[in-house]
């Protein structure tokens, strides 16, 4: 049963409409501070219900409520306004900033401008003292203890997960599996699920963006069961090409992997359509987050993916901590990935049974304290709003690009119009490692080289790329002393 292609490359125009979705369901709150290109999407397309929001999850009762800077309070009551007055609080980075004592500091003599965020984000105090009072308060392993400071950490870990499936809409907490980051979650997904779907003569279809957390676990499957990897290409743009997708889907991929966010083109690819086109085709997909989470919202039953991979220390969490979205029934599917303790529930020495979703993928102690440490990151973010994140990224973004793309000998790879704040570019003349230690004397943080990502840098020619990455603290400030430090260079002063 093949839809024929004049049907569904109309669904593909019709759904590109809604592209932007994932990123821009602030546009329904306040279309006018969008980027044109998301400004236009939100004009086209019919107005639809905003995705829910996500319900609040109570803090354990133990635990002290911190409290920062304009986060509890919004500025009409603090000037003594009536209650009923609720003005949204402006967004201002320059008071973000504060939270983040490591960005006070200098380096080389000069205010440190953090610009690797895609590599990892910086801490706000409410996670540092979050991981300092767990240790200090009620440090235990979790779901084996009788005793009080057992109880306490399992109440924190859970409700680190409850919050964690909040705030990216999963439908409940136990489709969140605790894991040290995307690429183990990745890993996961592809050993544990997806020798039950791939075998030999089976393709797996990823695309030429993929970072290689979201390559080489998928090489390795293929290499074990007799599959074959499917190259999605991607145009001179930065953007998956769809019109090959579809052709390529029609080869009835078992496995869709894709990005939402590439980590070098900053290209935010349309995975609700893609999963949408997939899943008409049979595919299972998975999406790796890392570099969408964040940026904007995310809503995973509304993208439908199949599974769904982030890490902690990208979204102003701790390392070590991340997330595999998977749904129910297909986390029920799937055999245990590793053995030990906890994701059991009855074990002889021939044989065992095992615990029920997702105890049964956290074998062994868990990463205790870095969960709770992300809970406290996503309450952060939540507080401050996605929404007014994902517009201010945005606005920065085009701010920098506008101005980078003046300047004489620099190329920008990646020219989608729907980016999230990634964006890498070579610079004539000057080789990309010396130009990223050069900015560096400056107290500039960038990233140079490849970027984990080699069948991309290869598709565009090159070896590596200058990369600058912001996050909701940097500021247009910031990005006029990069310009003005790149001009210098350029002047070779
Ligand atoms: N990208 C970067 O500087 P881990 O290491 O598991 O937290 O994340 C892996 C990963 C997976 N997918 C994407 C899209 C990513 O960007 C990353 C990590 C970092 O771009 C380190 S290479």
């Amino acid at each position: 049963m093949t839809m024929p292609e004049s049907e569904t490359i109309t669904k593909i125009k019709q759904m590109a409409d809604t592209l932007f979705k994932q990123a821009v369901t602030l546009a329904a709150h306040e279309p006018k501070d969008l980027l044109p290109a998301a400004e236009e999407a939100s004009k086209q397309r019919p107005p639809e219900p905003l995705a829910p929001k996500p319900a609040a999850v109570a803090e354990p009762a133990f635990l002290p409520s911190p409290d920062y800077y304009f986060l509890s309070q919004n500025p009409a009551q603090k000037q003594g306004k009536p209650a009923g007055h609720r003005a949204p609080p402006a967004y201002d980075p320059a008071t973000v900033r504060r939270d983040f004592p490591i960005l006070a500091q200098k380096i080389n003599g000069k205010p440190l401008v953090w610009l690797d965020n895609a590599a990892t984000t910086q801490k706000p105090l409410v996670v540092i003292d979050a991981l300092t009072r767990y240790y200090r308060e009620y440090n235990s392993n979790v779901h084996r203890g009788v005793h009080t400071l057992a109880d306490r950490a399992t109440e924190a870990y859970e409700t680190a997960r409850k919050k964690t499936a909040a705030f990216i809409g999963a439908a409940t907490p136990e489709e969140i599996v605790f894991v040290r980051g995307t690429t183990e979650a990745i890993n996961l997904v592809a050993q544990a699920y997806g020798p039950m779907i791939v075998g030999k003569g089976d393709e797996i279809l990823i695309s030429e963006m993929e970072h290689h957390s979201n390559i080489i676990p998928w090489q390795l499957l293929a290499r074990t069961t007799g599959a074959k990897i499917l190259r999605l290409p991607i145009t001179d743009r930065g953007e998956v090409d769809l019109a090959a997708y579809e052709r390529l889907l029609a080869r009835r991929p078992k496995i869709v992997a894709i990005t939402e966010v590439s980590n070098v083109l900053g290209t935010i690819n349309p995975v609700r359509l893609m999963t949408e086109m997939a899943h008409y085709y049979g595919a299972l997909v998975l999406v790796d987050g890392a570099q969408a989470v964040p940026h904007f919202p995310v809503d995973v039953r509304e993208s439908d993916a199949d599974f769904y991979a982030f890490s902690g220390h990208k979204i102003y969490g701790p390392t070590g901590i991340g997330v595999l979205y998977g749904k129910k029934a297909l986390l029920e599917e799937t055999p245990p990935w590793q053995g030990g303790g906890n994701m059991i529930k009855e074990v002889s020495l021939e044989e065992a049974s095992y615990n029920t979703v997702p105890h049964k993928f956290e074998a062994g102690t868990a990463n205790i304290a870095d969960a709770v440490g992300l809970g406290a990151a996503l309450d952060y973010l939540q507080k401050i709003g996605m929404a007014q994140i994902a517009r201010h990224e945005q606005t920065l973004t085009a701010y920098a690009l506008e101005r980078l793309a003046k300047l004489p000998g620099l190329c920008l790879i990646g020219t989608a119009p729907h980016k999230a704040g990634v964006i890498s570019f070579t610079l004539a003349g000057h080789p990309s490692l010396q130009l990223a230690k050069r900015l560096n004397k400056e107290g500039i943080a960038v990233r140079a080289g490849h970027h984990c990502a080699q069948p991309l840098l290869h598709r565009y020619g090159l070896k590596d790329t200058v990369r600058i990455s912001l996050g909701l603290y940097n500021t247009e400030a910031e990005m006029d002393f990069l310009v003005k430090t790149l001009e210098r260079i350029i002047r070779s002063e």
